[in-house]
């Protein structure tokens, strides 16, 4: 089926499956299988020196993984696909496949806190500078780039303060340089922005969040040039990490992406109405939402997102006290990490998902300790809202004493 005529969604249904070819199932189906018997013992000779296709392993590769491989492919707009066993699996391979020794990895402030730690405390201690700058602004990048640079890394949206880097911009420059240009696009997914059409080489997931989008599993997938994702199966992957993933959870991430074009629609809109709301709130401080006018980075966010997505960061007048005395207020809203979930969901990063930071680290990257992160779930808006209003301070409890 040709891919330039069909939609998104259309794509996200039916890519790469032909039910005629699989006894009419209408699901794909599950290849839960470690090994594959080979034909003769030459045919398997050939197959692990690469020169006879075919699945003989599914640490290298399995029918069921090969299809949503094919399907993240297809809707990110790139070559090729491999699905790995989460997020931090599909980053580690993808790394320790692309940098060596004395390489420099340039790196957005703001990363996701286990992301953050593989680097900072991590790739570092193997002879790999990682710097740190604020991609923010594009052209910091032209100032300390040199051809040391391998790799230039970030989020858009970032976890956990929504900022949002430009991707054409910042991929443009590491072009000049030779750079490979990595986007972890779980917060916007391939639905609001395709980061390939930008200019970025690879683009990663953790395919837990939206991608899965019913919190049941932990996975990851990575997506680029054909000859770049395959150096990451057979290296990184294989290798290296062994971060491979269940056929069962690429079944279940194949399921859920059928709705994504939905389910991202409804996030979209119930998130720009809470984003709206909590702004209106007078014991809201500042709510970092890209849909929003008073948004610094409003433009980009046009420019680049088809919407806005489904995550929000606010911070209250009373700063980590006061959200800590919300979060324990709310009924219907999970205290919990992971996002993108139909369930809304609510944490407190500079605690939880970014406690991998030291505090001083926290205070340079932008995380403040008072910053809430809610992820907008797919109930009744009119639940979510007053979900919250009834957690948040009332108007009159200032003035009580
Ligand atoms: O290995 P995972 O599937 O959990 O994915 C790691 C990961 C990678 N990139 C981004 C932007 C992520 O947000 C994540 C996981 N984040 C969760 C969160 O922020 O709630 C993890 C819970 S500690």
């Amino acid at each position: 089926m040709s891919d330039a005529i069909q939609d998104f969604s259309t794509r996200a249904i039916h890519f790469g499956y032909d039910p005629q070819a699989n006894q009419g199932a209408l699901a794909p189906p599950l290849h839960m299988t470690s090994t594959f018997l080979f034909e003769t013992a030459e045919a398997g000779g050939e197959m692990f020196a690469g020169e006879r296709a075919g699945h003989f392993y599914t640490r290298i590769s399995n029918p069921t993984n090969d299809l949503l491989e094919q399907r993240i492919a297809s809707l990110e707009g790139a070559e090729a696909g491999l699905a790995l066993a989460s997020g931090m699996g599909a980053i580690s391979s993808t790394l320790w496949t692309l940098l060596s020794p004395g390489d420099e990895l340039i790196v957005d402030k703001t990363l996701y806190g286990c992301t953050f730690s593989f680097m900072q405390h991590g790739l570092q201690k193997f002879g790999i500078k990682i710097t740190p700058i604020d991609l923010t602004e594009a052209t910091n990048l032209e100032s300390v780039i040199s051809d040391r640079c391998k790799v230039v890394y970030f989020e858009t949206p970032a976890n956990p303060n929504m900022r949002l880097v430009d991707i054409a911009a910042v991929s443009a420059i590491a072009k000049r340089h030779a750079a490979t240009v990595v986007v972890d696009n779980t917060y916007a997914t391939p639905y609001l922005t395709r980061p390939i059409a930008f200019g970025a080489d690879i683009v990663l997931h953790s395919a837990t969040k939206y991608l899965g989008g019913h919190g049941d599993l932990v996975a990851g997938l990575v997506v680029g040039r054909a000859d770049m994702v395959q150096e990451i199966r057979l290296f990184g992957m294989k290798d290296m990490t062994g971060a491979v993933i269940s056929p069962f959870n690429a079944m279940l991430v194949l399921r859920g992406i059928k709705t994504l074009a939905l389910r991202m629609e409804r996030h979209c809109q119930s998130a720009l109405h809470v984003a709206q709301a909590l702004e209106a709130h007078h014991s809201v401080e500042k709510v970092y939402f890209p849909g929003l006018e008073s948004f610094e980075q409003h433009d980009l966010a046009r420019r680049q997102m088809s919407d806005f997505g489904g995550m929000i960061a606010f911070e209250l007048s009373g700063g980590l006290d006061a959200g800590r005395t919300m979060m324990n207020r709310l009924n219907m809203i999970g205290r919990a990490v992971s996002l993108g979930d139909a369930e809304t969901l609510i944490q407190h990063p500079a605690s939880m998902t970014h406690s991998t930071y030291t505090p001083e680290e926290r205070a340079e990257h932008g995380i403040s300790d008072g910053l809430i992160r809610l992820s907008v779930g797919l109930e009744g808006l009119g639940d979510i809202l007053a979900d919250l209003e009834n957690a948040l301070p009332p108007r009159h409890a200032v003035a009580v004493e």
